[in-house]
């Protein structure tokens, strides 16, 4: 017999939000305009061999000339939302000091004109690039301090009419990629005892931005960050594989995450770096644990964790060439990972409010005939955001979605060789033309629900 019940919708609520994500150094170009101060990221893509292609930010999307035209973008897609980051070297060139006016106009246009189109902005303080004048970068504690100082002056500026502001985004990679891997600017290779003490100042930064923003912004003012937690997928759903994936989430995000949400480094942590934990001065843990209303995650891999019998009782299961890929070798595809962060943070800590702050896939993106059918793109966003929902349905606080990326950019190490965007920019023209993923994401805005 013939299956005669309709289809399951999977419908979202209705006040639930949908947005895209952008970088300020991503984007915005204009790198000598306004006064705007050299970044760690233009020494860096200006030294040879670090970013593929020789590519630099200088020109990007050329978003800071382009924004009301982006803004159009966003508002044909119907998105409620955009999150966006502040370059605090436009703001502060030499990174403390005296304000720059003329950056902050820029960005009380940006932000007006968003408004203007019904668009209501989130704004990241800090999404990697800060200002090189800042002498030893993360690795002096004093960076820590001009950073709370920046986004406490900023969140005074503009929270009459942002009303959520995120700190950092991604701890992991603003620490570790760029201090310990290498690949990131300003491209160390660090002792551990380093990187920790980088690591430890990374969320001291967080925790005292928190208090500066609640002392300088509208009362009222949402306050979180963007992170980019490692989670952990039982590879089947059963007791034992989920209770272990949780306790290696919490255990594999001690430096980060967990310590902002605890208030303390766990033993777990302690004990295995040992002589190499970071130097904690009195007063540290309790601003790294300054009360967040919403948490924000960027959910693109998963690791993949199995129960066994070790002293820890878990472990992971590598990546190998058969797992699933998208463009970038890194973006292993596994949506399952989109339903266990939202319930492993919630579980863990209860926040009120979870965003998803980027969700996002590279792709080749070939354009023919003047069109980009990346319907692998959408694929990938529709496992991810079907995961997603069932999160929504299980009663977990998620109340928003931000999609990386509006439009191709510069992506880091890989400059202009990974597309990111559901809008194909021709980097020779900055034509921007909505991909098959835009028209997707627009349908599933218009019905709410996946499409
Ligand atoms: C996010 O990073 C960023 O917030 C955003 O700016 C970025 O454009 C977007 O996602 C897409 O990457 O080359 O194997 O050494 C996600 C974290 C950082 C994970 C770079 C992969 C490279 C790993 N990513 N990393 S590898």
């Amino acid at each position: 017999t013939a299956a005669s019940a309709a289809p399951v919708e999977l419908r979202f609520p209705k006040d639930f939000r949908w947005g895209c994500a952008t970088a300020a150094y991503q984007i915005e170009g204009a790198v000598k305009e306004d006064g705007r101060g050299p970044t760690n990221w233009d020494v860096f893509s200006h030294t040879p061999g670090k970013v593929v292609g020789g590519d630099t930010g200088d020109i990007a999307t050329d978003s800071y000339h382009r924004y009301a035209e982006d803004t159009q973008l966003l508002k044909n897609l119907g998105v409620s939302t955009y999150r966006m980051s502040l370059a605090w070297s436009r703001i502060f060139p030499e990174g403390r000091g005296k304000p720059n006016q003329k950056g902050v106009d820029h960005y009380n246009k940006v932000i007006d004109n968003l408004l203007a189109n019904g668009i209501d902005p989130y704004v990241t303080m800090f999404h990697w690039d800060y200002p090189a004048a800042l002498p030893g970068g993360w690795q002096n504690r004093d960076t820590a301090k001009a950073f709370a100082d920046y986004a406490g002056y900023m969140a005074g500026q503009i929270s009459d009419r942002v009303k959520n502001i995120m700190t950092v985004n991604e701890l992991r990679c603003f620490t570790d990629l760029s201090h310990k891997v290498g690949i990131h600017a300003p491209g160390l290779k660090l002792p551990d005892a380093e990187v920790n003490q980088v690591r430890h100042h990374g969320v001291v930064a967080h925790g005292l931005a928190v208090q500066a923003i609640r002392a300088h912004a509208k009362a009222g003012t949402q306050v979180g960050i963007a992170d980019n937690t490692v989670f952990y997928v039982p590879v089947m759903e059963t007791d034992d594989h989920v209770a272990a994936a949780k306790k290696a989430t919490r255990e594999m995000n001690a430096m980060f995450l967990t310590a902002i949400m605890e208030g303390r480094y766990i033993d777990e942590y302690l004990t295995q770096e040992g002589a190499n934990a970071p130097k904690v001065q009195p007063g540290d843990m309790e601003a790294i644990a300054s009360p967040l209303d919403f948490l924000a995650l960027n959910i693109y891999a998963p690791e993949w964790v199995r129960a066994d019998d070790s002293p820890r009782g878990y472990a992971t299961i590598p990546h190998i060439p058969s797992s699933p890929h998208m463009a970038s070798p890194w973006l292993i595809v596994g949506p399952e990972v989109a339903y266990w962060g939202v319930r492993q943070v919630s579980e863990l800590w209860k926040p009120k409010v979870l965003y998803i702050s980027e969700n996002g896939a590279s792709a080749d993106d070939p354009l023919q005939n003047g069109r980009v059918d990346d319907a692998d793109r959408v694929m990938y966003l529709r496992n991810y955001v079907s995961q997603f929902h069932r999160a929504v349905a299980e009663g977990y606080p998620l109340k928003g979605y931000f999609l990386w990326s509006l439009l191709d950019n510069f992506e880091w190490a890989d400059g202009y060789s990974k597309r990111f965007g559901i809008h194909y920019v021709d980097f020779k023209t900055q034509r921007r033309i909505p991909k098959l993923s835009a028209a997707w994401y627009k349908e599933v805005i218009r019905q709410n629900r996946v499409v």
